[in-house]
């Protein structure tokens, strides 16, 4: 019943404190590319996240996700992750849970590029 009341708020009251966790920038950008080596992946969003219930998940050129740790440095709107890339394609998936309580998840594909 809870649950549902939060979705009901969320969809008639858009206040920016209670949004949806929406992706508004990344490095690298979705669709970009990143030289090979050991990198700090950020994805920023448009609100305050919940770090230890979020998830990134990299898929690389060898298959197989591996879920990232999320860097407790990461800014409060933000989830960062480090990791060691090779040349190839990747998809990163995103799994953000936002303050009122609601999971979004989007996928960021991109291009590493060798140095
Ligand atoms: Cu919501």
């Amino acid at each position: 019943m809870m649950r549902r009341l939060l979705v009901v708020a969320c969809v008639l009251l858009p206040l920016p404190a209670f949004a949806h966790a929406i992706l508004t920038s990344s490095k690298p950008a979705a669709g970009g590319s990143i030289a090979a080596g050991h990198q700090t992946l950020d994805f920023q969003y448009n609100s305050k996240i919940d770090h230890r219930r979020s998830r990134l998940t990299l898929t690389g050129p060898e298959g197989a996700p591996v879920v990232l740790t999320i860097l407790p440095s990461s800014a409060t709107n933000a989830l960062d992750a480090e990791a060691d890339l090779k040349p190839g394609a990747y998809t990163l998936r995103w799994q953000a849970l936002a303050l009122d309580g609601h999971i979004t998840r989007g996928d960021v594909p991109f291009t590493v590029t060798a140095p």
